[in-house]
């Protein structure tokens, strides 16, 4: 077997489209026979004929490392071996399948018969009946034989070879898992005489004439003639050239308007499912069927937690139906073409998709691109052969409004090679290439991971005179529209900044909006030693070249559960914007469809006070066509004031009054709110017994000065913090401050893990206690001081007000600036008046909403794969905490504050690699913030930006507090 060449694969007929037809065909998925060697060398020369009695068995299509044989691995852009191309390394698996089989006569019955693969990673041999059929390179590609002349009536031998490693890894690269194996399925095809072999569908939209413009090159086996039929619109005429459909519906992303195309000859039927749109570029813009789109994109891989790679129809769908429901539109298929039939998926719920090649070099990254593929005339032929299977194989769908080169493969002649060829196959559609820096052989700019400042220059430049002394290709890219391929990491606690990047991209008409990284996270399951699942990522499997869990990374979780970034996210590019004035007078309602009006939607107000309904209906929207504005009044009883001690919240949502396949009726779009703060009422004063160690209700330490017992309820607190447990992004740079290390190694730097309080005084006044702490770092001389003013008040409750005073010293900007309570036994649940349900923190909370929330055990913090700070709550007014040693109630008598109730201390979330490596504590860990910093994405991409990092800085708060009893 020949794995280190620098050539495609061998022996398969040319690329063609992937077509639905009435012609039989055989799956041969199933259990093959496998077995797997070491190393090529160490592979049994017999392996097409030997007795396969002793190998195991596998399922096809499926990666052999998830199915028992090695284990997966997974590294990002460092090669897992050598860069020594085209050489793969020696110890490099081999898997060799064996199936035999018995053709169907309806196969059999046909002169000419393929074998099709949809996808092998990541070199194979294929042989059938002893003969040689050809090889295959590039993973997620289809490659298919012509077998007629070996395939047999009675049983065959299908033997399929197939090496982990291989020169076609160079060009595969992409940041995922090394999963090997026949992982997609595996089909014979008949191939009747007089049959549709190939077929280019180009179903335009001329938005003038509002026709649909079909124009349909088909390639007849035999060169015999063809019939095109339209049943719907009465169309039945030969295949002849491009013909003009009035009275048809244009197809877009928000409203997929499909019809069924038959292309028919004596022997054929083919059936394909056809949209008519148009893509251009016009002023810098990205148009489809003539108006401007945005992209509200996720990258999107495939990935199941113990399937790796291998397609599931019901997974995808709901995956997709996921998307929809949190209004994305847009998918790049990272990195490679996803399963075929994921494109139908595509065309039927309404996406625009970049479909990206199957090619990624980035390793050479670590060696400067040297011998970089891309620029070698030795693997021209290679990257022509991945572009060629891509776009020929889903040519024909509508949701495809450009092709992708690959993904991070530097620049080279072969690139631009592609780039040609593709412009000439199909210039229908534009052509991203995120890596070409100029942008001088792609129809669109795109960049990844920009931070702020510079998307906002990217879409000034449109709006000025172009430079009288700019280049050719500098004047080329100003006549391009712009989008950001991958933005906003979510990896962990994040992505922070995304409304901050959208409200960009709405202010500047060159921008058609992005695609976050990623959509899913690749964890791996596996069953624990007590027969739990675990998520794993990258070194669990003793890689010794890994990138741990940056492969962990998703809006969703590996079992596609949303984390809080997709809810924040969703709100971040809802279709509906609503903005309630401040004397609830009208509200305004902004659609931000590209193509629907709000026919289908309808607004409901609620007003809550204090937790209870006092009043709500529906209002009728007006007419709003697509980027329109309308402003309604709103009526008397959603502004009549009302005496809250809390808050009084107007709630207003867009929700659709038609069903669609993602949603019922009734499906939440959108909601803008207006919240009154209450006022909060001061439980009686009383006079309370106040000694050294007590102030009513409250007992205190007289050595620390902190809380020992409030009520019956065991609490220890509080001290003043200003560290959060690193987030992911907290771990690593941003791409906005090379020159300063990640947030976490300064906060270890400074000390604020591990601060030490002091007792200044504890004193008793004729009402409360005053006690003053000072809380210092170790090593150096930054600390806050506290003043903490203890007094009783009715109820058994006590009030708290605090004054936090940072002293000068102070160089490293902090997480958070909050007290600290410890409360026994482990948390039940909270009941939070304030934003949710989800966490937020200052750059990420587009999501949240305030509501009067019952979270719980579960809801309390997210459960990250790899443990981080999570699970704040910010707005909050009053909260009470359940655990299972008692319920503490607080409620701030000014300022809301940010509450996080942790099964877990910030010290053991820190120091755990893994989520099921924690263990439970018997306590209970609350932080009240009085302030707090953003999140940033900094994993790739910006930190936290300047207006949501938090400097040392004074603060207070006044509280009350007090220990309720509960049930049972
Ligand atoms: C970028 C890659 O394109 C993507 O595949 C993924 O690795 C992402 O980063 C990080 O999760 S490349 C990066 C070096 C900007």
């Amino acid at each position: 077997m020949e794995i280190a060449t620098t050539r495609p694969g061998s022996g398969t007929i040319a690329p063609r489209a992937r077509l639905r037809s009435d012609a039989p065909q055989q799956s041969l998925d199933g259990r093959w026979r496998f077995r797997v060697s070491p190393s090529l060398r160490s592979a049994p020369a017999d392996w097409r004929d030997a007795d396969t009695a002793s190998w195991s068995t596998i399922d096809v299509p499926g990666h052999w490392n998830l199915q028992g044989h090695g284990s997966p691995a997974y590294s990002n852009v460092q090669m897992p071996f050598p860069v020594d191309p085209p050489f793969p390394p020696d110890a490099n698996p081999i898997g060799d399948y064996r199936l035999d089989f018995t053709a169907d006569t309806g196969v059999l019955a046909h002169g000419r018969r393929l074998l099709r693969f949809d996808g092998i990673e990541s070199a194979a041999e294929i042989w059938l009946n002893d003969t040689l059929v050809g090889t295959t390179r590039g993973s997620r590609l289809t490659h298919e034989f012509d077998v007629s002349d070996m395939l047999v009536a009675g049983v065959n031998r299908l033997a399929v070879r197939v090496a982990q490693f291989s020169d076609a890894t160079y060009l595969e690269n992409q940041d995922m898992w090394w999963l090997p194996g026949i992982f997609r399925s595996v089909t014979l095809l008949a191939r009747p005489d007089g049959g549709v072999h190939d077929l280019f569908v180009r179903a335009d939209w001329d938005d003038q004439a509002a026709e649909g413009i079909l124009d349909v090159a088909a390639e007849v086996d035999g060169g015999g003639a063809a019939r095109l039929v339209i049943e719907e619109l009465g169309v039945d005429v030969p295949l002849d050239g491009s013909i003009r459909l009035g009275g048809v519906e244009p197809w877009n992303a928000e409203r997929p308007r499909l019809y069924d195309v038959e292309v028919r000859t004596e022997t054929e039927t083919v059936s394909l499912k056809v949209g008519f749109r148009r893509v251009e570029v016009r002023d810098a813009r990205l148009l489809v069927n003539g108006e401007p789109i945005m992209l509200r994109g996720v990258n999107r891989h495939e990935h199941r937690p113990r399937h790796g790679r291998v397609f599931d129809a019901t997974v995808a769908r709901d995956e997709l139906l996921l998307m929809k429901r949190h209004h994305i539109n847009a998918v790049r298929t990272s990195h490679y073409p996803p399963h075929p039939d994921v494109l139908d998926l595509f065309d039927e719920l309404g996406f625009w998709v970049i479909d990206e090649c199957d090619l990624e070099t980035h390793g050479f990254e670590h060696v400067g691109w040297r011998g970089n593929p891309s620029a070698d005339p030795a693997w021209r032929d290679a990257f022509l052969d991945r572009i060629q299977r891509t776009v020929h194989r889903d040519k024909n769908h509508t949701s495809v409004i450009m092709w992708s080169l690959g993904n991070e493969s530097h620049v080279g002649p072969n690139l631009e090679a592609m780039a040609r060829w593709t412009r000439s196959a199909d210039p229908s559609r534009l052509i991203h290439y995120e890596g070409d820096g100029e942008s001088r052989y792609v129809d669109v700019y795109s960049r990844m991971y920009a931070p702020h400042d510079e998307v906002r220059e990217i879409g000034e430049e449109t709006l000025r005179p172009a430079p009288f002394d700019a280049t050719p290709a500098q004047a080329h890219r100003l006549t391009l529209p712009f989008l950001q391929c991958e933005f906003a990491h979510a990896m962990g606690t994040g992505p922070g900044g995304l409304q901050e990047y959208w409200d960009l991209f709405e202010a500047y008409p060159r921008h058609a909006g992005g695609f976050v990284w990623e959509w899913i996270e690749h964890g791996i399951a596996v069953d624990g030693p007590d027969g739990s699942s675990r998520i794993l990522y990258g070194g669990d499997f003793g890689e010794a070249v890994h990138d741990g869990n940056f492969v962990i990374d998703g809006l969703v979780d590996a079992d596609r559960n949303p984390r809080p970034g997709l809810l924040h996210y969703a709100a971040v590019i809802a279709p509906v914007v609503i903005d309630v004035d401040g004397a609830r007078t009208t509200v305004r309602i902004a659609n931000r469809y590209d193509f629907l009006d709000l026919g289908h939607v309808e607004l409901r107000w609620s007003r809550v006070v204090d937790g209870q309904g006092t009043a709500s209906g529906t209002l009728a929207v007006p007419p709003c066509g697509p980027r329109e504005v309308a402003t309604l009044e709103l009526p008397d009883e959603a502004r009549t004031p009302a005496s809250a001690e809390v808050a009084d919240v107007l709630t207003i949502e867009a929700f659709t009054t038609v069903a669609t396949p993602w949603a019922d009726a009734g499906h939440v779009l959108a909601s803008g709110q207006q919240v009154c703060d209450g006022r909060p009422v001061m439980p009686p004063g009383i006079v309370a017994e106040v000694t050294e160690d007590r102030v009513g209700a409250a007992h205190f330490d007289r050595v620390t000065g902190g809380l020992v017992r409030l009520g019956d309820l065991e609490i220890t607190g509080p001290t003043v913090g200003v560290w959060r447990a690193p987030t992911d992004n907290d771990r690593d740079l941003g791409n906005d401050e090379l020159d300063l290390p990640p947030y976490a190694e300064r906060w270890r730097a400074a000390g604020i893990d591990r601060m030490v309080t002091r007792l200044v005084d504890l004193r008793p006044g004729p009402d409360g206690v005053v006690v003053r702490t000072r809380t210092g770092t170790p090593i150096l001389d930054s600390a806050i001081d506290a003043t903490l003013r203890w007094s009783a008040v009715g109820d058994g409750a006590v009030r708290l007000d605090v004054e936090l005073e940072p002293n000068a010293t102070w160089t490293t900007e902090w997480a958070r600036l909050g007290l600290d309570l410890v409360l026994e036994g482990e948390p039940l649940g909270a009941d939070v008046a304030g934003y949710g349900p989800m966490h937020s923190y200052p750059d990420l909370r587009s999501g949240a909403r305030f509501g009067w929330w019952h979270l719980g055990p579960h809801d309390l913090t997210v459960d990250n794969v790899k443990p981080q700070e999570s699970g704040s709550r910010t707005g909050v007014r009053d909260a009470r905490i359940v655990t299972e040693g008692g319920a503490l109630h607080v409620s701030t008598l000014d300022h809301p504050f940010a509450l996080t109730v942790s099964q877990h201390s910030r010290q053991s979330l820190a120091a755990a690699a893994h989520n099921w490596e924690l263990t439970p504590e018997g306590r209970t860990f609350v932080s009240i913030d009085l302030a707090q910093s953003g999140v940033g994405t900094a994993t790739c991409g910006p930190g936290v930006l300047p207006r949501h990092r938090l400097h040392a800085q004074p603060a207070a708060i006044s509280l009350i507090l007090r220990h309720e009893p509960t049930l049972g």
